[in-house]
């Protein structure tokens, strides 16, 4: 019942929001036409928990390609991979293709200097994306899940063949070997801020993980549903 109850106030805005007659948008208000703003949401990660829907997964008709990966999405030469390792390297890196810098994997407590070590996660991986809520949404909705900039939970730098053991799993099945509470907030953040749902092995993993960790603040904003 919790869960229906914590995303009560999100149904309201989005009804109230829709219900707002054209002439009636207040100055400084979102053109009509485009995705009004959402606002930034704040549970304690076992709030958070809960307000993840629990759902059987469908796996069926997954393919990697229905992702579009590594867009340039704002032009300026630098694609989404390109774009998490400026954003997250130790040191000052520039250039559309990065060659040099220092990342520091969490997942395993690695340092790189060479980006050829360093792959760029799906934190909740595509296929475990679209087993839980992607496979319904359009072409454009995958590609701002798959080449997330806004919420640098969403992707992450990290030593290449962590990333490649970890590969589909969920985080009942894979947890890293450093900072498993951080991992488990940012997993809860990233489904919520997409709408994706946990099966129940993954949610009751969750709730273990929630238990064992800080209480700590997950704070998010939803991605609006597609066709929104
Ligand atoms: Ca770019
Ligand atoms: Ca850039
Ligand atoms: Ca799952």
């Amino acid at each position: 019942m919790a869960r229906h109850l914590l995303a009560l106030p999100t149904i309201v805005v989005l009804l109230a929001v829709g219900a707002v007659p054209a002439g009636a948008v207040p100055a400084g208000a979102v053109p009509a036409g485009s995705a009004a703003p959402q606002e930034r949401e704040t549970l304690r990660l076992r709030a958070a928990v809960r307000a993840l829907p629990v759902a059987a997964e469908t796996p069926a008709g997954y393919d990697r390609d229905r992702f579009r990966l590594w867009v340039d999405a704002d032009g300026d030469c630098q694609d989404t991979r390109e774009e998490v390792l400026v954003a997250e390297s130790r040191v000052p890196v520039d250039g559309c293709t990065i060659t040099t810098g220092e990342w520091y994997s969490w997942y395993d407590g690695a340092t790189w200097t060479d980006p050829s070590d360093v792959d760029i996660d799906h934190l909740v991986p595509l296929k475990e994306a679209w087993d839980s809520g992607a496979r319904g949404w359009d072409d454009s909705a995958r590609e701002r899940f798959a080449n997330d900039l806004d919420d640098p939970r969403t992707l992450v730098a990290v030593t290449d063949n962590v990333n490649q053991s970890k590969g589909d799993r969920d985080v009942a099945e894979w947890l890293p070997d450093h900072h498993e509470c951080r991992y488990v907030r940012q997993w809860v953040a990233v489904k919520l801020r997409f709408g994706l749902a946990a099966d129940r092995t993954e949610h009751s993993a969750l709730v273990r993980g929630a238990r064992d960790c800080p209480n700590r603040v997950v704070d998010f904003v939803r991605v609006p549903p597609p066709g929104t």
